[in-house]
């Protein structure tokens, strides 16, 4: 507590980015934020000068290029008018809430896109779209539950049935189980997590590159996973128990299957917090092996990002009430790395469509100085070899190889 209150009084003067934590060690005692004390923290100071904190509003949207495409019969009675519409198609995955939601809010209402919510829940998203009042004729809902990876390719027949050119694909849908005491499975059998955020998004964007790279106009074309500060051990947030580790991928290699191998990537004992950070370290690395695989070839980009804490989510859904109650507080107050959902889609949404957001093989994050920048990723996160063996690895787990 003492380590917290310190680092309130020199937030003022130390707020930068996550970048910059050598040194430091927040050591905690428990992954359960509610009753957990921070036993050494050597810098405070240095502690928030990890944060990326930020409200910067910057302009969104610059004009993205029209296309002109005639599109055969649509699979949704609800958007009839999209055949001969000019808009770019961004698909997002988990559109149903929290920052997927807040993306696709901005980029349907800008009037230049038109946005494939990819949804599990059909209800829960067509509710969430009118909630916001996203444009009726700039969104459709497409069932895709990413648990299944026989839906994840139903998902991409349904699309291509809808006959619209894909521009940009944002892998953001995600689980979080912080508390489970057991293992859940996907419909394949894989570990919840790292099969839901990692293996599905995983086929998803390679089944994708497919209609993503046969584009007959110059759309900037772009494929984005949402990664997270807390996957990077070389930020504080990252450094919080359990921290990621792949380790040698032999769980993963394994089929994460909890009989034949470990339900963790790295062989160990379940632990629901550190398979999240797992799965976001894949996601990481899978869009740098992808930009190494596919950029020159294709000239489509590939990125990752942080969008800032956005405390108020669905995504601690499973957290335990007071940690709901305390977070968000926590993180507006305290380490300054809160961000609101709605300024949360405005940063997905300029990586979607700025063309100064061009550049691939970035990892996206903002401060309140400049609004965005290139990040460093950890070097577990950066790490070329794992990347390609993740690659392969995963490849054989969904069926490609
Ligand atoms: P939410 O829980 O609000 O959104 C997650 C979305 O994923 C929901 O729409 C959810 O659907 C969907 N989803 C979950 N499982 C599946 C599935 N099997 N198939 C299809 N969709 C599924 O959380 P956030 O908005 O916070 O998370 C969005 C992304 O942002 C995630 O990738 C997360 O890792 C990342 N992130 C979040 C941070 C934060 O502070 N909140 C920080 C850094 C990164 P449903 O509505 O049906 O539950
Ligand atoms: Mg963290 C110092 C900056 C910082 C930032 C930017 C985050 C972001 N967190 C920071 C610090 C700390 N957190 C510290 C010092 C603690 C110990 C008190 C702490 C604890 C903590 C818990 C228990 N934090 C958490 C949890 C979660 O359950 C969240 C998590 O790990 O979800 C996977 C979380 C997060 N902290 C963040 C962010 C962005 C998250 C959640 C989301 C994510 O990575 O997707």
């Amino acid at each position: 507590a003492t380590c917290v209150a310190a680092a309130v009084s020199s937030s003022l003067t130390a707020l930068t980015s996550e970048r910059a934590t050598t040194g430091i060690t927040a050591s905690v005692q428990s992954s359960a934020f509610v009753g957990i004390k921070v036993s050494v923290c050597k810098d405070a100071s240095a502690l928030l000068k990890a944060v990326n904190a930020g409200t910067s509003r910057q302009p969104l949207v610059e004009p993205v290029r029209a296309q002109s495409v005639a599109a055969p019969a649509s699979t949704n009675a609800s958007t009839s008018s999209k055949k001969t519409d000019t808009k770019s198609t961004v698909i997002i995955t988990g559109a149903s809430s929290g920052l997927g939601l807040a993306t696709a809010k901005v980029l349907a209402d800008s009037g230049e896109w038109h946005v494939i919510m990819a949804c599990r829940d059909f209800l829960k998203a067509e509710r969430a779209a009118k909630s916001v009042g996203m444009p009726k004729e700039n969104y459709t809902v497409m069932h895709c539950d990413l648990s299944s990876l026989n839906s994840v390719k139903q998902f991409v027949d349904n699309f291509r049935r809808s006959g619209r050119p894909l521009d940009v694909l944002v892998c953001n849908a995600a689980v979080y189980l912080p508390t489970a005491k057991e293992p859940r499975y996907t419909a394949d059998g894989f570990e919840l997590s790292v099969g839901t955020n990692h293996l599905g998004h995983f086929l998803l964007a390679n089944l994708l590159m497919e209609d993503i790279q046969h584009k007959e106009n110059n759309n900037s074309r772009r494929v984005i996973i949402v990664g997270s500060i807390t996957g990077n051990t070389n930020t504080v947030a990252g450094n919080v128990p359990p921290k990621a580790n792949l380790g040698d991928l032999r769980g993963l290699a394994g089929g994460l299957d909890g009989v034949r191998s470990s339900v963790m990537i790295d062989g160990g004992e379940f632990d629901g917090a550190k398979a999240y950070k797992d799965s976001k370290v894949c996601n990481m690395l899978t869009m740098q092996e992808m930009h190494r695989r596919f950029h020159e070839k294709t000239g489509v980009t590939f990125a990752s990002l942080y969008p800032g804490c956005i405390a108020t989510t669905g995504l601690f859904r499973e957290h335990y009430s007071l940690f709901r109650t305390l977070f968000p507080p926590f993180q507006k107050y305290i380490t300054k790395g809160y961000v609101s959902e709605e300024e949360s889609g405005r940063r997905l949404a300029q990586v979607v469509s700025d063309p100064s957001m061009n550049k691939s093989g970035v990892y996206w994050s903002w401060n309140n100085q400049s609004g965005s920048f290139e990040n460093e990723l950890s070097q577990e996160a950066s790490d070329a070899e794992k990347a390609k063996k993740l690659w392969e690895v995963s490849e054989k787990l969904v069926g490609l190889a």
